[in-house]
């Protein structure tokens, strides 16, 4: 297949100031990616956090790594345990962190070292409205978002939530590194796509690599 002459090979291409999109920049770690978040979710299961209104998230979450971002009652606060089980969140495996770091360094984000990934999967009709990420410490450093699985379409709008937006299509293997400018950025995805994708059936995964402290 023509395709498979260019799997690995990443094809850039530009959402924004400061927001790259490295097409298949994770394929060829696909499957060690999904290996490790089915060993990261025997020991912290995905769940639906609520919402501070009270209403349960439709995507279902879990964490590695030293902080992990939750969501409740009390607010949204990056935590060093689970509150499911009150133990820390399993450690962000080496293959993950080193991942993030060559993306964010091919997007132009020298040394960025994660403390936390958050991991979330969405069957349909789950999905993530327009929203801001402004729970991390350092909103000067990037995030870098790997997607797995079902394809979904990305939601990219502007600073104020009333702003027009454009949509990308995310594909397994594909990374996204969004900084500087770009951070404070209303954004959300649709649920994914209709099907069963060979390696991950009925869900979309996506990774974001956070420095949370
Ligand atoms: C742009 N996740 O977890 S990843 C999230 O597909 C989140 O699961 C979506 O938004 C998903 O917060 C989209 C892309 C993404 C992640 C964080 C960002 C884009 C971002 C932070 C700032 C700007
Ligand atoms: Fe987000």
């Amino acid at each position: 297949m023509i395709a498979d002459l260019f799997a690995g090979e990443a094809r850039n291409e530009r959402l924004g100031a400061d927001a790259m999109l490295l097409r298949g920049f994770a394929l060829a770690e696909a499957e060690a990616l999904l290996a490790t978040i089915a060993v990261v979710a025997e020991a912290a299961p995905f769940r639906r956090m609520a919402t501070p209104g009270g209403r349960l998230m439709s995507a279902e979450m879990t964490n590695a790594g030293e902080w992990g971002w939750t969501s409740g009652p009390g607010g949204y606060a990056y935590r060093q345990d689970d509150p499911l089980s009150g133990t820390p969140w399993p450690s962000l495996p080496p293959l993950l962190g080193s991942l993030a770091t060559r993306a964010a360094d091919a997007a132009g984000f020298r040394d960025f070292h994660p403390d936390g990934c958050l991991i979330n999967r969405y069957a349909r009709p789950a999905r993530m409205g327009l929203h801001q990420d402004r729970d991390e410490h350092d909103l000067g450093a990037p995030i870098v978002s790997v997607s797995l699985g079902l394809s979904a379409v990305f939601l990219w709008g502007g600073p104020e939530r009333g702003d027009r937006t454009t949509r990308w299509r995310l594909d397994h293997g594909d990374v996204v590194v969004w900084g500087g400018v770009s951070r404070p950025i209303f954004h959300g995805v649709d649920q994914p796509e209709v099907g069963a994708h060979p390696l991950a059936g009925a869900y979309r995964y996506n990774l974001t690599f956070r420095r949370a402290r």
